[in-house]
């Protein structure tokens, strides 16, 4: 039920000529919203894409497509080959597998597979296809560099944060290199081996010449400093980030603890860089899996409220992997202005969960939230996941909008505007303190 009577309604609509400034009926709101929002500018602050200055780092086409460890996790639910079998095929052979089962035998309903259909069908190809020939011609015929432009072009991606890791051989080559990386490519300094594994890394961080030994003594702290110090003015990372079990506590009386209180946080405060949890991850539930093996476990949502409430000069980005726990963490944002929640992060990012938490943001956070990331691991994935996630959140502030001029006060296509730069890019860029 509208409150405003018709006849605000019409005075409302020609409150003022400026075009922009004139109220939106509920017919031509949608249209509005839907516009602006499906060409929003996006800053992707997760991914695991790397620049085309990374290599072989930098993963696109059918092949790579089709061996996202999303789909090799579903691959397992129709096919009655073993992991250590598919594990034994060539890659091409892998993804034939991969097309047959899930594309051909079986009709690609989930997420993932959609991905793949839309990107498919985006750029012209048969999505129902019988192998994998002409789509392995078309990406074979790209040229990366101009490849790469047509998927921004299309997926209207501006910017793209990486997960750099200061402890990979091949990421430590481009580092230490003399190529320019692409600007619309920005660092995140990924600290999960750090944190996560210390024992694994002391022998990394010592082959680096950083004096750290296992005891985590005052000299290990101070060279993990020193590392840290190091990697931020190599790769300039607009945040530090870390993924950690559903069972995580802060404080916590462990070598991560330590690391987190006596190097991480003095880091994040000196350098005034943010630092992103993500939270609720379980490594390697299936390690046959490999990459497709990890799980999630709902987590223990007052440990942000902790950390926040005892780092008052650190900025959090902070997200759950539980559906279970996005209510809570919409709560805590309320009670911290140092914590900012971002993305449908992983087995969240589905349709009917990406319109549950952000109905539920907007309700409870208004517009001061980062709706998405894309996390794709492949070049290619930005084209579906970026359009699968506008038509949600479209959608979801649609709906926010309706009840707003039901509630007797109208919208203006300035304000929507104002709005999806804030939710798509402005809310990050102010917070990672870019212009
Ligand atoms: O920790 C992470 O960054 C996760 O996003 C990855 O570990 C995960 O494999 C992924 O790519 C999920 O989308
Ligand atoms: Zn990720």
């Amino acid at each position: 039920m509208n409150n405003l009577t018709t006849k605000q309604l019409d005075l409302a609509i020609s409150s003022d000529g400026a075009t922009d400034n004139k109220a939106l009926a509920a017919n031509e709101l949608w249209q509005q919203v839907y516009e602006i929002i499906s060409t929003a500018p996006v800053f992707d602050l997760h991914t695991h894409l790397y620049a085309p200055q990374f290599g072989e780092l930098n993963l696109f086409g059918i092949d790579e497509l089709l061996n996202y460890h999303y789909l090799i996790a579903e691959l397992f639910r129709f096919s009655t080959l073993t992991p250590e079998e598919f594990w034994r095929l060539e890659k091409t052979k892998q993804s034939d597998l991969i097309w047959q089962t899930l594309f051909v035998e079986n009709t690609p309903l989930s997420e993932a597979t959609r991905g793949v259909i839309a990107v498919l069908s985006t750029l012209g190809l048969n999505t129902r296809a019988e192998d994998l020939r002409e789509a392995r011609e078309f990406f074979a015929a790209q040229k990366p560099e101009d490849y790469l432009e047509k998927v921004l072009k299309i997926s209207r991606v501006n910017d793209i944060v990486m997960t750099n890791d200061p402890l990979d051989e091949s990421e430590i080559k481009v580092w230490n290199g003399d190529k320019k990386i692409d600007s619309r490519f920005h660092a995140a300094l990924r600290l999960d081996r750090l944190l996560n594994g210390w024992a694994e890394t002391v022998p990394l961080m010592n082959k680096q010449n950083y004096d750290v030994s296992a005891n985590l003594d005052e000299r290990a702290i101070q060279e993990t400093r020193r590392f840290l110090d190091d990697w931020i003015s190599k790769m300039k990372p607009l945040y530090l980030g870390v993924s950690l079990p559903d069972d995580f506590v802060y404080p916590e009386k462990s070598a991560r603890g330590k690391l987190i209180n006596e190097a991480i946080l003095p880091t994040c405060k000196a350098h005034g860089i943010s630092l992103a949890l993500m939270i609720g991850v379980r490594r390697r539930v299936n390690p046959a899996l490999k990459l497709a093996g990890d799980g999630l476990g709902r987590a223990d949502v007052s440990v942000v409220s902790r950390i926040c409430a005892e780092n008052p000069d650190v900025k959090f980005l902070v997200t759950f992997l539980s559906r279970e726990n996005q209510h809570e963490l919409c709560v805590v944002a309320r009670k911290f202005a140092n914590l900012m929640p971002f993305g449908c992060w992983w087995f969240l990012n589905n349709a009917s969960i990406i319109s549950e938490i952000t109905r539920e943001r907007f309700e409870l956070l208004g517009t001061s939230f980062i709706p998405q990331h894309s996390d794709a691991r492949i070049l290619d994935q930005l084209i579906y996941k970026w359009n699968h996630s506008r038509r949600l959140i479209a959608d979801a502030l649609f709906e926010s909008y309706q009840g707003l001029l039901e509630d007797g006060r109208i919208v203006t296509k300035k304000e929507i505007q104002r709005d999806a730069e804030k939710l798509f890019s402005g809310n990050f860029r102010n917070w990672v303190g870019l212009e």
